[in-house]
This record gives C-alpha cells, sequence and structure tokens, in this order.
C-alpha cells in the first residue's frame, strides 16, 4: 500500500495543532487490511471548551468581522482552488481512511471543491427585506450570522461533509467547530491543513478529534455554542438534541433512511437497474440516502431481481485504492451489525437472491468485505424493511396497486430520499407528492452530487436543511429593525 505521509499533530484550535492529550492516542485504522494509518488525539471537554472559546474569540475579532461578503467569496473561490490542487493526495487519504473506491473518493473531493464554489457566490446575496407597516414607520430585516457553530461528522462521507460545513460557515460569516468522526479525522484535519493560507483569523475553524461520547457529547452540550448540525444514527441525534436543547442551542439533524426505489411496470428497465444497483452499492451501501429498499410492482418483480442480483454478483468486491466497485464495510462494529440483520433474516426465513456472505480469499482477510446482498420478498413491516441496516443489503418488497406502493414507501419511520421509476408522467407527479420525505428522484438517484439542493429528512430522518440555499436559514438568524420617523 502506497504511504501517505500522515503525521499526528493534533486537534486544530485556534490556529495551532495542539497534541494535548498523549497518553491515549485514538489509533486510525484503513479498513482495507485493518493496518494502523495514524493516531489522533482523544480529544474531549478540554479541548471542545478551548475550541469553542478560541470560535467565540475569532467571531468577535474586528479581523473577521471586517472582512467584507464579497471578499469571504474569494476566500472561498480560493479554498476551491487549493482542494482542486489537491485533489489526489485527499482523494487517496480519504479511500484509505473510509475504504471507499478511489473513484468514489475522487468523486467526493470534487464535490467539495463545488461547495467551496457554490457557497462563495452566496456571500454579497445575503440581505433581508423591507416589511411595509404604516406610513412613518421603516420596518427592515436583515440576516445576521449565529457565532459558533458546529458539526458532528459521521464517518462515511467525512470530507464532502467537512467541506460543506465549513464553506456555508465562511460564506455565512460564522465562526466554527467541527468533530470528526472517531474513526476518520484524516480528510478533515489535511483540509483545513490545505486551508492554512487562506490567512483566516484564528480560531474561525477548529477542528476537535475525539470519541462521540467524550468530544461528541461535550460540544453538544456546550453552553456557548449557537448551532450544531448533526449527521449520524437516530439515536446519537436524540442525545445531541437532547444536550443541546438544555442551553436552548439549535440542532440540524440528518439521522438517516430507509429509502426506497418505488419501480412500476412501466418503467425503463435497463435505466431502472443501472440506478436501483447504484445506490445501494455506492460506499458499500453506507450512506444515509441509498436506496436500501425495493419496492416493486409485483407482475416485474421476479425477472427484474433476477436481472439485479446477477448485475450485483458481477461486481468486483475488494480494496477501494484497486478501485474495486464495493470496498470494505468500515468496521468491526459495523460489521457485526450487518450480520445481526443477516441472523434475523435466517431465522425468520428471509430468502437471500443474492449476497449474504463475507467476501475472503487472497488480500481480503484483514478487512470486512461483504458481497452485495438482496433479501427477497420482505413483508413491509419486518424489522429488516423498517431498520437501516448501512451496507450493500438491499430489501425487496412488492406492491399491486399505486395505493399501496406509497403505503409500502411511506411506512417507515424514516422519511429521507425516494426514487420513483415510471413513463408516466403525470403518475410520477402524484406518487412524487404523496411520499415523505425531503427528496424524490424521478427517474434518477442522486442527480450529481445534489450541491444546490435541499437535503434533510421528513419523520424520524431528522429535520432543517443542508445544501442548497435553504441551509443558509440554519447559519443565519433575523433581526427585524423598526424607525419611527
Ligand atoms: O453512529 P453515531 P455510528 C447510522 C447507520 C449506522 C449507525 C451507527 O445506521 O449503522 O448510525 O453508526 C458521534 N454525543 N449512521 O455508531 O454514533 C460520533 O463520534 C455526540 C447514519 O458511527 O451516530 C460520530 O462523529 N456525538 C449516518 C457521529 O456521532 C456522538 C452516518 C456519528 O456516530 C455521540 C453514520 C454522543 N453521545 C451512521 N456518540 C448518516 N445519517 O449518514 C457518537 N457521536
Amino acid at each position: 500500500m502506497e504511504a501517505i505521509d500522515i503525521e499526528r499533530k493534533g486537534c486544530y484550535i485556534d490556529g495551532i495543532w495542539m497534541v494535548t492529550n498523549n497518553d491515549h492516542p485514538i489509533e486510525i485504522k484503513n479498513p482495507a487490511d485493518g493496518s494502523i494509518l495514524a493516531y489522533a488525539v482523544r480529544g474531549g471537554k478540554a479541548e471542545v471548551d478551548l475550541a469553542v472559546s478560541a470560535a467565540k474569540r475569532a467571531f468577535h475579532s474586528e479581523a473577521w468581522q471586517s472582512v467584507l461578503p464579497y471578499d469571504r467569496g474569494k476566500l472561498l473561490n480560493t479554498a476551491a482552488a487549493i482542494i482542486r490542487n489537491n485533489k489526489d493526495e485527499l482523494a487517496k487519504l480519504e479511500t484509505l481512511d473510509v475504504g471507499k473506491p478511489l473513484t468514489q473518493a475522487e468523486t467526493d473531493v470534487e464535490i467539495a471543491a463545488k461547495y467551496f464554489e457554490y457557497y462563495a457566490g452566496i456571500t454579497d446575496k445575503i440581505y433581508g427585506e423591507t416589511i411595509p407597516i404604516e406610513p412613518g414607520i421603516l420596518d427592515y430585516t436583515i440576516r445576521e450570522p449565529l457565532g459558533v457553530v458546529s458539526h458532528i461528522i459521521p464517518w462515511n462521507y467525512p470530507i464532502q461533509i467537512a467541506a460543506r460545513s465549513i464553506a456555508v460557515s465562511l460564506a455565512t460569516g460564522n465562526a466554527m467547530v467541527l468533530k470528526p468522526a472517531e474513526d476518520t479525522p484524516l480528510t478533515t484535519l489535511r483540509l483545513v491543513e490545505l486551508l492554512e493560507p487562506l490567512s483566516l483569523p484564528k480560531g474561525i475553524i477548529n477542528v476537535v478529534t475525539g470519541y462521540g461520547h467524550e468530544a461528541g457529547a461535550a460540544l453538544s452540550a456546550h453552553p456557548e455554542i449557537n448551532h450544531i448540525t448533526f449527521t449520524g444514527s437516530l439515536e446519537t441525534g436524540k442525545k445531541v438534541m437532547a444536550a443541546a436543547a438544555q442551553n436552548i442551542v439549535p440542532v440540524t439533524l440528518e439521522l438517516g433512511g430507509k429509502s426506497p426505489n418505488i419501480v412500476f411496470a412501466d418503467c425503463n428497465e435497463e435505466l431502472t437497474l443501472k440506478w436501483v444497483l447504484q445506490s445501494i452499492v455506492q460506499n458499500a451501501g453506507q450512506t444515509c440516502s441509498a436506496g436500501s429498499r425495493l419496492v416493486i410492482e409485483k407482475s416485474i418483480k421476479e425477472s427484474f431481481v433476477k436481472k439485479l442480483a446477477n448485475m450485483m454478483e458481477n461486481l468486483s468486491v475488494g480494496p477501494g485504492m484497486e478501485n474495486n466497485d464495493i470496498g470494505p464495510i468500515i468496521s468491526e462494529k459495523q460489521y457485526e451489525g450487518i450480520q445481526s440483520f443477516f441472523q434475523l433474516a435466517k431465522k425468520d426465513g428471509i430468502q437471500f437472491a443474492t449476497g449474504g456472505e463475507r467476501k475472503q480469499g487472497e488480500g481480503l482477510n484483514d478487512g470486512y468485505y461483504l458481497e452485495p446482498t438482496i433479501l427477497d420478498d420482505v413483508p413491509a413491516d419486518h424489522y429488516l424493511a423498517q431498520e437501516e441496516i448501512f451496507g450493500p443489503v438491499l430489501t425487496v418488497t412488492t406492491f399491486e396497486n399505486e395505493k399501496e406502493a406509497l403505503d409500502i414507501a411511506n411506512g417507515t419511520p424514516y422519511g429521507l430520499v425516494a426514487g420513483v421509476w415510471t413513463e408516466n408522467v403525470g403518475r410520477a407527479h402524484r406518487v412524487a407528492s404523496k411520499l415523505q420525505c425531503g427528496q424524490v428522484f424521478i427517474n434518477h438517484y442522486g442527480a450529481g452530487g445534489g450541491i444546490a439542493m435541499p437535503f434533510g429528512g421528513y419523520k424520524k430522518s431528522g429535520f432543517g436543511r443542508e445544501k442548497g440555499l435553504e441551509t443558509i436559514r440554519n447559519y443565519t438568524q433575523v433581526k427585524n429593525i423598526a424607525l419611527k420617523y
């Protein structure tokens, strides 16, 4: 494996690399083979306190408050150029850290750069309105930054998620504290290091590495943050929200999903097969918006699933650096979680149309590689069709009419994304309008990374929107000013 120069630098706080807690560093492992890539500082309350104070100071500093909105935009464009100039290194680092195929990591890095460009364009377009009240009163609003914003980041798309948070935070004039996942902090740390030439005031971006129950818990309970975005599991999301509630800190939660691809008999079969497959195997299915349920019209189910299983069996499973189609599962914990779903399937007599086995062999035995899997004819209310499995595992449930399709699609606690596959335009829009989820794709899935599209959940998938212009609401607050003249 090619060695990449990864030093143990510590947390990034107040513009300084701080190795504060040397005793029990966190081992950062390569999921491809279990080898140790680097060590990260096990930050906790002390580091979070330092980071939040630094961010608060930086936010109020003359050095930051005097940067003109237009000039913040230029900084963001420079950041995008820096990312592109270092794209090969960042993509390799992401693949080493997360395990995903290199081409997918390259896409993630490109999306990271695009977030900076997208938000570069809005820095001088965040403004309020005038409101007619009565003669003699001038009433207007201004949209101001919040102050210190924060994001607890998961391990599945670290560079994309870190980049979009940093980009929006800078664009809206905030200061920020990031807490990457303990498994995958490397690209976040390298990204902030690469951004040092921007010469932002110290403390405008801070990164605290550490475990969720230590650094994450300290950040979500901090009384001096003004907003927290959390991307991760439903259970941890509840804890973050409860902690933030103690300080009346607003939260944006993105808590995953059980997103359906609803396939009608009149779909374009070739196109549908391609995207149904892609939406469940990308990043080994470890994607919040993965199309993890195939909800398909009964009349075409059998031949469709047969073809899909055949396509899955032709995918290569192996190290991401070798650009296999499917990389390893991130960790033993996640792998064991998927196995417990398989055990339940076997116990309940659910048929595996394909997959279900760990992939082993030369070069594979030290990582957790899993065959892509189809669980066939899963009743809509079965646990397997209700809960996030977070692996390359698709459940199949059939319907006989549009109403039943909608009932099944809407019949889980989650509501993040859905795909609708039909050549009937009227039906496509009718179904889209009745789906209880934050994003609907018709005859596509994902639409190019979706930087400009508001993204977030209905129901237990969370609330608040990231991406697009919609997210500006999370990072700003409105002040109304009334003048009597
Ligand atoms: O999630 P956690 P895990 C789902 C997916 C997966 C499951 C478990 O179903 O199988 O969650 O994954 C930090 N206070 N998703 O255990 O715990 C943690 O350090 C504050 C969906 O990795 O939610 C990490 O930075 N923070 C998903 C982040 O929370 C805490 C992406 C996510 O970890 C904390 C990942 C605490 N008490 C998993 N405990 C998506 N929505 O895309 C942990 N953390």
